[in-house]
């Protein structure tokens, strides 16, 4: 594992990789394509099948829905003028339960109908992800580095991994104490004149009156998306009034949609069906899995209850939606709409029953891929954007975006050109870790899909020697591991060294 690696010389090898594995796959059992050389959509099995309706329900506003006007003439923000940032960090919310449509129900339980006679499905958060004013990417393969509150908030706030050489140390929830929180996002934004300001959650289990950490100016901890949602808009009006020059960065965190949810009034009597359960709930055959996976006991047999859980969650986040809209209203009103850049994301996914798992803090899909869309304010399109990303590219974006100074050896790379331009070459090769628990060993991983590089989901569990590799244009469910079988040797081989790498160094190879 000392060889020097470069990225360069590992697009070359996993391309001839690649062409190999194509050729074995050609023979034999598997169908689908593996390894594209260039990005591709991925099926999105969130979605239900069907003619795409546009739901008639709730009126969406002033958003656009789809690529609209003319490419932005400069792609870049005037000259010298530093962005305000808005961050809208939800918790636990896995990228399914956000992008799935359901069917909203009367009270009857009857369905709606467009009048075409196809049944109306809904997006759980329609105002927001009808891409209000234009600019916005959606990262539809965007994954935490820890799918844990207090580890992917860490990473967040520095661009690091947490057990990496130069990591930030958080590797459970509750060490947030072990943050050098004097090097963090807020305090490289504030060396540049902005006031950075948090309302809601901040790691783990937050107390409240704990000291406000530097480079806050306003540190304001715990409460739903009704609560810090109006204290968010309390801000913006109040920021604009008496400093309106002074660039901000606003971190809004609400508790949705983590256990315990409470629902806003009028959500509390409504029906909803969702979307079939994906088939790897409480898969069936887990002797493919490490043993920790097959130890597990008295999982979920049944749909019904995470069902149940996450009609619940869609509730919630209709509920946000409205207050996220309440938000965009303020910065409008305030004459900061056009110069701020909005990033909603997800702190980490939730299993949902998946791999007979019912939480989080794993490499599966369900616990690593988070929502994320990111707003250019400058740009005029809205775009979906299928390469994977990683929560510390959107770090080093902040950084990128603000002509900021990170302070630790950045893991992530900019999105910024990825977002100005859809031909920008993009490697797609995030890094993911967890630390594990009694039950649980310590993981680190690779997810992979972008320029040169299939989809794949590849795992190492130091503590045992297992190896997890998923083939995910052909089993995206991760029914099948595939680690050991002939035909991916050489994709596993170099993943396993690219994953050495990253995981000796804090970083990705240049
Ligand atoms: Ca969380
Ligand atoms: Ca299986």
């Amino acid at each position: 594992m000392d060889r020097k690696i470069n990225r360069r010389q590992f697009l070359v090898e996993v391309t001839a990789a690649a062409a190999v594995l194509a050729v074995l796959k050609g023979k034999g059992e598997v169908e689908a394509e593996t390894v594209k050389l260039t990005p591709t959509p991925t099926p999105t099995p969130t979605q239900t099948p069907g003619p795409d309706v546009t739901p008639t329900l709730t009126p969406t506003a002033t958003g656009t829905s789809e690529p609209t006007g003319t490419p932005s003439p400069t792609a870049t923000p005037e000259p010298g003028q530093r962005p305000n940032f808005l961050f809208i960090v939800m918790d636990d919310l896995d990228y399914r339960s956000w992008a799935q449509r359901f069917t909203p129900l009367d009270r009857r339980h009857r369905p709606y109908y467009n009048p075409d006679g196809t049944i109306v499905t809904e997006l759980p958060m329609s105002f927001l992800q009808s891409r209000p004013g234009a600019g916005w990417t959606s990262f539809d393969s965007a994954y935490c580095v820890g799918a844990i509150c207090a580890p992917s908030r860490a990473s967040m706030l520095t661009g690091v991994a947490a057990g990496t050489p130069n990591g930030h140390g958080v590797t459970h929830n509750g060490e947030i104490p072990r943050l050098d929180d004097g090097n963090t996002l807020p305090v490289w934004l504030a060396a540049e004149g902005y006031e950075c300001s948090l309302f809601g959650k901040y790691s783990f289990s937050d107390h409240r009156g704990m000291e406000t950490p530097p480079g806050w100016t306003n540190f304001d901890l715990g409460g739903r998306a009704t609560t810090v949602f109006t204290k968010g808009i309390d801000y913006i009006q109040g920021q604009v009034s008496s400093h309106p020059d002074k660039p901000f960065a606003l971190f809004l965190c609400p508790t949705e949609v983590h256990d315990p949810i409470q629902l806003n009034e009028q959500y509390k009597r409504y029906n909803l069906n969702l979307a079939d359960i994906p088939p790897n709930f409480a898969e069936a055959d887990v002797s493919d899995k490490p043993l920790w996976i097959q130890r597990l006991r008295g999982w979920p047999q049944r749909a019904g209850s995470m069902n149940g859980r996450r009609s619940l969650v869609i509730r919630s986040l209709l509920g946000v939606d409205d207050g996220i809209e309440q938000v965009f209203d303020a910065l409008q009103q305030a004459g900061q709409w056009d110069n701020t850049v909005i990033v909603f994301l997800s702190d980490n996914g939730m299993s949902y029953g998946s791999h007979r798992l019912t939480s989080k803090d794993t490499a599966y899909e369900e616990a690593s891929h988070v929502p994320l869309m990111i707003r250019l304010p400058w740009l005029a399109e809205n775009r979906a954007e299928e390469r994977v990303v990683s929560m510390v590219d959107v770090t080093a974006t902040i950084v990128d975006l603000a002509d900021a100074q990170a302070g630790r050896p950045p893991l992530g790379r900019s999105l910024a050109p990825l977002m100005a331009g859809p031909q920008a070459a993009w490697e797609g090769i995030v890094y993911l870790e967890g630390h594990g628990s009694e039950k649980r060993p310590v993981y680190r991983g690779l997810r992979t899909g972008g320029d040169g590089i299939g989809r794949f989901s590849y795992v190492e569990y130091p503590a045992t020697g297992e190896t997890e590799l998923y083939d995910l244009s052909a089993d995206p469910y991760q029914m099948q591991n595939v680690a050991g079988q002939p035909e991916y040797a050489a994709i596993q081989l170099l993943l396993a060294e690219r994953l050495a790498f990253v995981a000796a160094n804090g970083v990705q190879p240049s």
